[in-house]
């Protein structure tokens, strides 16, 4: 048994290009509507995404270099024909350059066959099934081939127990450091994730007092004044709240901010994520984030929506302001996160907070490895053994 995850505009294309590609073996398992194209959410077009199985040899051989020229000649087309100004050549090139450099990939094959164990075709569908990478699957699989005897296969439970704990082991929870006070906390990505919201929940987190302790003095320091409105979202938070907000728009003002702050025990920074105006000087930003000092601590927010290829290249965009961790929003908007584990596995990046909603400040908390696992479809999850054996060793800390 082979899989196979197709894109394509609507439903009606799909199954075109999945009949065409695999012949009438193909077996559609599910699709969901995704974002395509584009780059960082702009140009981006709604599709499909279609996985499915085939048990014999495809009608068609795999795509060979023409067809994988082909692709790239219609990408191009599509993009170029949503562009609007000489300024996002450069991005679109970019775009293009990074498409070919993933289908130049080897795609890492799938490994269990229709030959295989039964438990092991089982394992194979349940990791398919949420989503993770074609590679991280093969891992697993690769894994659990090697680890069981044909004997101990047999034993579907204790397989799928053992699968979820190496699941688990492959999750990087970040453990908060302290360098204030005041310790300064910086959240960047990219536009409509949620940081504004995020740092108006995290401020109300921490501003809570705890042990019969004061409550900790919170400030927040926005540079979201690119986007009309943005100033107001995060100033009414910080009124409801009575946090001080101050906006600052140079990296001079951020340093004398800052400074202002001293004697804060925390320090959000809110900031943006790209406008119109001010595209490709995510460098520019940099400067102002740099400008909070060497203490501050830079978090990335990533949608648990996005898909595999952005989430990549969010990451790489993002690389130079250093962060330290993850912050995953909208995990309610999705049921299916494995490709998120899988590629911050890829990457080896931490996780520190999960967002679940739009309200403020509920939804919030410090991500653990048994709240990521019990996101996952279908796999049993022994709640107690993971809890024990993945507990945070900082629980309990406030501060990220
Ligand atoms: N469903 C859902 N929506 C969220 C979550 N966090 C933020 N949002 C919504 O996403 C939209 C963009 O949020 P915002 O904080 O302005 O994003 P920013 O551009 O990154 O600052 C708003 O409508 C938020 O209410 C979340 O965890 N789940
Ligand atoms: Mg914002």
């Amino acid at each position: 048994m082979e899989y196979f995850v197709e894109q394509a505009a609507s439903h009606r294309e799909a199954e075109s290009k999945i009949r065409s590609k695999y012949g009438d073996k193909a077996r559609i398992m599910h699709h969901k509507t995704i974002r395509t194209g584009g780059f960082l959410g702009f140009f981006t077009r709604e599709g499909v995404e279609v996985t499915g199985y085939f048990s014999h040899e495809p009608s068609k051989p795999r795509p060979d270099a023409a067809r994988k020229n082909a692709d790239i000649e219609e990408e191009k087309r599509k993009i170029l024909g949503s562009v609007k100004s000489d300024k996002t050549i450069d991005m679109v090139l970019k775009e293009l350059q990074t498409i070919k450099e993933k289908m130049d990939q080897p795609q890492p094959a799938v490994t269990a066959r229709s030959g295989d164990h039964p438990t092991l075709v089982r394992m194979q569908e349940l990791l398919l099934h949420n989503e993770f990478t074609p590679s991280y699957i093969a891992q697993m699989i690769r894994r659990l081939r090697s680890g069981f005897s044909l004997e101990e296969l047999e034993d579907s439970d204790r397989v799928e127990a053992q699968l979820v704990e190496w699941i688990a082991e492959t999750i990087r929870i970040h453990e908060p450091r302290r360098t204030g006070p005041p310790d300064v906390f910086v959240l960047v990505g990219p536009t409509g994730v949620g940081k504004t919201t995020t740092i108006a929940k995290l401020a109300a987190m921490h501003g809570v007092e705890s042990d019969g302790n004061a409550s900790p003095r919170v400030r927040i320091i926005t540079i979201d004044n690119y986007r009309i409105g943005a100033r107001e979202q995060i100033e009414t938070y910080g009124n409801i709240m009575d946090i001080p907000v101050a906006c600052v728009d140079s990296a001079q003002e951020m340093r004398k901010q800052v400074a202002l702050f001293q004697d804060a025990d925390v320090v959000f920074v809110d900031t943006i994520g790209k406008s119109p105006r001010q595209f490709s000087q995510l460098g520019e930003m940099n400067e102002v984030v740099r400008a909070c000092g060497g203490g501050a601590q830079v978090h990335l927010a990533i949608s648990a929506t996005t898909k595999t290829s952005d989430l990549y290249e969010v990451l790489r965009q993002f690389e130079p302001f250093g962060y330290r961790s993850i912050i995953v929003t909208k995990l309610d908007e999705t049921t299916r996160i494995g490709n998120v584990i899988s590629v911050l596995h890829d990457k080896q990046k931490p996780i520190s907070y999960l967002t679940d909603g739009q309200r403020v400040p509920e939804n919030l908390e410090r991500a653990t490895v048994e709240r990521l696992l019990l996101t996952l479809e279908e796999l049993h999850v022994n709640r107690r053994r993971i809890a024990e054996a993945f507990a945070n060793p900082n629980d309990g800390a406030s501060n990220g």
